[in-house]
């Protein structure tokens, strides 16, 4: 597993993001390709390489990933209208990035099925 994918450099300051929360669990930053008006990556820090890793990981730190997505995507206003959580897995699933990452995607109506 490499350590030097870009999350794990944004993670260390290595490299500048535009973050919008950051606690002992989670790092959230503005996507730089933003797909939505609102367009926000999560990324635990105890890294996973992507969703399937999960399977094995310990339900605790899951759930503190998972309850800080909702977290974030609320501070980031979008409770009132909605919003979409995305995880893309592997290659079919287009994740381009070796570090797990949700994206939280809002701001406008989004379109369905998605491509
Ligand atoms: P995915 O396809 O699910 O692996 O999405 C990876 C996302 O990461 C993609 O939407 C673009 C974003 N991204 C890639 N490099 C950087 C970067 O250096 N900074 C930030 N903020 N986002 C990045």
């Amino acid at each position: 597993m490499s350590n030097h994918t870009i999350f794990d450099k944004i993670l260390s300051k290595e490299i500048p993001a535009q973050i919008v929360y950051e606690d002992d669990f989670v790092l959230a930053f503005r996507d730089i390709q933003p797909q939505a008006p609102v367009h926000v990556l999560v990324i635990p820090k105890t890294k996973w390489v992507g969703f399937s890793a999960l399977q094995d990981a310990a339900p605790l730190a899951v759930g503190e990933f998972f309850t800080r997505i909702a977290k974030v995507a609320a501070q980031l206003g979008l409770d009132a209208k909605g919003y979409r959580v995305v995880l893309n897995n592997g290659r079919d699933g287009q994740q381009t990035v070796d570090y797990i990452h949700a994206h939280i995607l809002g701001g406008r109506g989004l379109t369905w099925p998605p491509g």
